[in-house]
């Protein structure tokens, strides 16, 4: 891991001598998942435009599999330009960029639709707009479908089921909070760290989206799989400030453009696989359970309360409620 670090450091180093209009440029980009999975193939793609429409000059390398780390560190890397570029969950960017939060609040997306009209629309471009001042630019949200919690011994039937269940979070005050109002004990760790901490009872449960579920074999260890859907917080692909300054402003504008091409690509990657993950899990000895989702949602008036205080997220709350 650290020598992969040590030459995507000394590859930054070496690009930033060259002089802005010579610039051939691989950019590294992170993604947890593995090959295939829809993420990993969107900003592959967006690769391959970049090298038709600049002849080869920039081409992306997809470093998958966190072979770069876990979300939060390679977030860091990002905005230190050491990383190029980074395709993530919203959730590891909540503390970082306030904004992100709304996209993950419980059971604010009224459906699927609903949550593609945001992120398509001026919402979208302003929450996007938010990294800049951490160093980073925001270039695209890309789905991720519905989360829904996951079990290992008792199974998740009502809310009251899940009082006391130590519960996988990832690394976001807001879904520590979703957590307690759910009546369980959050334990915020990376996404890589799960599937030990299921088998060996560090945790009972976990909460993710069917291809998540699926490709982490979580499914193995955790069989219970409750369809609570309780957030639709989407993805987000973003580039470093760093790297950014360093392209030229039409090299800028055609990778906004495929990173624009490539969400299109990537929902029809993810329709696909969520149906293909959702068949494998139940293949693979998965019990599906569907509860009451109206009581999970009555119980989250705290985290509203909670992380929804000043004027500017309450306005984009408000107007997110808004978008027909
Ligand atoms: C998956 C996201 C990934 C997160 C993971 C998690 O695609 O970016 O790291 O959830 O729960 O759905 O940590």
């Amino acid at each position: 891991m650290k020598s992969i670090a040590a030459l995507v450091l000394g590859a930054a180093l070496s690009l930033a001598a060259l002089p802005a209009s010579a610039q051939s440029v691989t950019l590294r980009s992170a993604d947890i998942h593995p090959d295939g999975y829809p993420t990993v193939e969107a900003v592959k793609y967006i690769g391959e435009l970049m090298e038709q429409r600049t002849g080869g000059r920039i081409k992306i390398q997809v470093f998958n599999n966190a072979q770069l780390g876990a979300e939060k560190d390679t977030i860091e890397q990002t905005r230190f330009g050491v990383i190029d570029m980074n395709r993530v969950n919203t959730a590891p960017f909540n503390n970082l960029v306030p904004e992100t939060q709304v996209l993950g609040l419980p059971f604010l997306f009224r459906s699927v639709d609903h949550m593609h009209k945001v992120v398509d629309g001026p919402i979208g471009d302003e929450i996007l707009k938010a990294f800049e001042p951490h160093g980073l630019i925001g270039l695209a949200f890309y789905d991720s479908g519905a989360r829904s919690f996951y079990t290992t011994k008792k199974a998740i039937r009502s809310i009251d089921d899940m009082k006391g269940l130590k519960i996988r979070v990832q690394q976001s005050d807001l879904w520590i909070a979703m957590m307690q109002a759910f009546g369980a004990n959050p334990t915020p760790m990376p996404f890589g760290e799960v599937y030990s901490s299921l088998e060996t009872g560090v945790v009972d449960g976990a909460e993710n989206n069917w291809p998540s579920y699926e490709s982490s074999r979580h499914f193995e260890v955790a069989k219970h799989y409750t369809l609570t859907e309780h957030s639709l917080t989407p993805e987000v692909l973003v580039i470093s400030k760093i790297s950014w300054d360093r392209l030229s402003p039409d090299d800028q504008a055609l990778l906004r453009q495929a990173a624009k091409e490539s969400v299109a690509k990537m929902r029809e990657l993810w329709t696909a696989r969520e149906k293909q993950s959702e068949e494998k899990v139940r293949a693979g000895g998965a019990e599906v359970i569907t509860v009451d989702k109206a009581s999970f949602s009555a119980a989250m008036g705290p985290v509203y309360d909670k992380f929804v205080t000043n004027e500017s997220l309450k306005s984009l709350v408000e107007r997110i409620r808004a978008v027909q």
